[in-house]
């Protein structure tokens, strides 16, 4: 009887052909699938960013010696961004999102413009200082949560006599992975003002809203969600509502329009840990930068163990488990790109 000879699969002639064939492939833009596959499709998210906090007494000196050194008309944003360690030279906290935090003193203005790219604003230290949106302007105090949406003019000033800094958050990653960045310079420094001040919250922020035509845009009506009216609803569901094991108590920012996220790309939250509080762990794939904003404590995240104080800064990875020790009461504001994440179907959570 005639067996068919089996033929084995054989490398054609090892790792020196292998090369050969790379450098080959190389010079075509080509390269081999194989070589990359698991670093492409990983079993588990590999986000390179780190945990890290920067603490706000670190680096509150560098944020006012920047104001000695250029002012906010010539540096148009003067801001220091806050990299993370895992990513640094990519202007970015997180793969998709960016974080920084600016300085206006007091007589200054930095120019209005649009960009495509939507804005965050969380004020972390000084009042009086405002922003301008579509012809509205809103006074900034420690807390306040501020949207400056996509391709809106916006300009910031400070007619007031202090500092004022705040967490800028953006989605300048996203924008750039999708290619869609635009920027336009205002004609002046300074829009014009063709609104009074609170006007978007009173059509908007009271549970009422104008019968209508209503605005389509993505993004919020609300243009300051101001902290004394977090504070007081997250006091209020302190004494009506059981604590969260894992998140205290913890509220999103809506567009009160859909109910939905207050911005397309960017989600925003705020929560109360209660004094001497120890959450479960908590993780998910939206990548999460901290505000703090009253309290101490001490924030697991992965492995690591940072203490916070107020206005500190801190991101919580991808996929990492995060878990606070409060000392006093504490309030974090946060934000993450889990609005797009949701949006494409990715987003994954698991507690405990
Ligand atoms: O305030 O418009 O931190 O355009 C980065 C880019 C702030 C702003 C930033 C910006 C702004």
């Amino acid at each position: 009887m005639q067996v068919a000879s089996k033929v084995m699969p054989q490398a054609p002639s090892g790792e020196g052909a292998r090369a050969e064939f790379y450098s080959r492939l190389d010079r075509e833009n080509l390269t081999a699938l194989w070589e990359v596959l698991h670093a492409l499709v990983p079993p588990l998210p590999t986000p390179g960013c780190v945990p890290a906090l920067w603490k706000y007494a670190d680096i509150r000196p560098f944020i006012m010696e920047s104001g000695s050194l250029i002012t906010a008309a010539e540096a148009v944003r003067r801001v220091l961004i806050l990299e993370n360690p895992g990513l640094r030279g990519q202007s970015c906290i997180t793969r998709s999102l960016y974080c920084g935090l600016q300085l206006i003193l007091p007589g200054e203005v930095a120019p209005s413009h649009r960009h495509t790219q939507s804005a965050l604003r969380f004020i972390v230290e000084g009042s009086g200082a405002y922003t301008a949106v579509d012809g509205e302007r809103t006074t900034m105090r420690p807390g306040d949560f501020i949207i400056t949406p996509s391709w809106t003019w916006h300009d910031h000033g400070n007619p007031g006599n202090e500092p004022v800094v705040w967490m800028d958050g953006l989605d300048i990653q996203i924008l750039q992975l999708f290619g869609a960045q635009f920027m336009e310079t205002f004609a002046e420094d300074e829009q014009p003002v063709t609104r009074n001040e609170g006007a978007s919250y009173s059509s908007y922020g009271n549970n009422l809203v104008p019968i209508g035509p209503l605005p389509t845009s993505k993004t919020s009506p609300i243009f300051n969600y101001p902290y004394e009216r977090s504070r007081e609803t997250l006091a209020a569901l302190a004494r009506n509502e059981p604590v969260d094991t894992c998140h205290g108590w913890k509220m999103q920012f809506i567009n009160p329009l859909t109910g939905g996220f207050a911005m397309p790309t960017i989600g925003a939250f705020i929560q109360l840990l209660p004094a001497a509080f120890q959450s479960s762990p908590y993780r998910s794939t939206d990548g999460t930068i901290y505000s703090v904003a009253e309290g101490e404590g001490v924030v697991k995240i992965g492995k690591e163990k940072f203490r916070f104080s107020p206005r500190d800064t801190f991101v919580v990875p991808s996929w990492q488990p995060v878990q606070f020790e409060s000392t006093g009461e504490t309030v974090l504001f946060s934000y993450s790109d889990r609005p797009a994440q949701v949006a494409l179907g990715l987003l994954r959570e698991q507690r405990g």
